[in-house]
């Protein structure tokens, strides 16, 4: 098989290490309304806008807000992650990285990058990798939050390609789902027990190389 056209990247997790401070800004807001919020419940929020998570803590607690509140408690947890991330550098940048985007461009293969996270052009910039990407789709951009396929199909269609030329990297539940509905193949980085819908799992990008891509099932 031949190489993918492009290779759309997944930001919190797989480019950069911000999944433990998603986790701590949540924890807080969680512990102040006194809902129970584990690890594990946060495995279900990546991916999910700010929102759209915030709505899913008030629903694991049975707690209904006004619209209002939900909105005050979003802004309140993302004051906290601005806080902790404003102490970012290029070494947030996950291991295996950056050698292996600069692999893909060297061969050819166009680099995006499809996050829900309205901060990407914060983080970006902070780890230096705000020239990088071909395309950026990010929070800003969308309408609809993984799992739906829209943020990697707006990556696809800015590089002009179709999706099955495109393969997607995701550390998310609902990243995996959004990909495999936007017709890709995905790449899940993290564990295989948790990713099992990608066509493939690696634990980091350290762990992959174009013959990876060749072989994807
Ligand atoms: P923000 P990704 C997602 O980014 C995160 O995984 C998720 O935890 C977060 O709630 C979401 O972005 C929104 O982020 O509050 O910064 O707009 O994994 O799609 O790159
Ligand atoms: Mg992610």
């Amino acid at each position: 098989m031949s190489l993918p056209k492009a290779c759309i990247f997944d930001l919190d997790g797989v480019i950069v290490d911000t999944v433990d401070a998603h986790y701590k800004a949540w924890k807080t807001m969680a512990d102040e309304l006194g809902v129970p919020f584990t690890m594990e419940d946060n495995e279900h929020l990546k991916g999910v806008s700010r929102v759209d998570s915030m709505s899913r803590i008030l629903a694991l607690g049975e707690i209904e807000k006004t619209e209002e509140e939900l909105m005050d408690y979003t802004r309140r947890k993302n004051d906290i992650y601005l806080e902790i991330i404003s102490k970012m550098t290029p070494d947030d940048i996950l291991v295996g990285v950056k050698d292996f985007i600069q692999l893909l461009i060297d061969n050819g293969v166009e680099v995006a990058l499809g996050s829900s996270s309205k901060n990407t052009p914060t983080i970006l910039k902070a780890v230096g990798l705000d020239k990088t990407f071909k395309a950026v789709v990010d929070g800003n951009q969308v309408t609809h939050s993984k799992p739906h396929p829209e943020v990697f199909l707006k990556g696809a269609e800015r590089l002009g390609f179709e999706p099955k030329d495109c393969v997607v990297f995701e550390d998310a539940i609902s990243g995996v789902e959004a990909a495999k509905r936007a017709g890709m193949k995905c790449i899940g980085v993290g564990e295989a027990e948790v990713l099992f819908d990608a066509d493939l799992v690696v634990p980091d990008l350290s762990n992959i190389n174009l013959d990876t891509l060749r072989h994807l099932p």
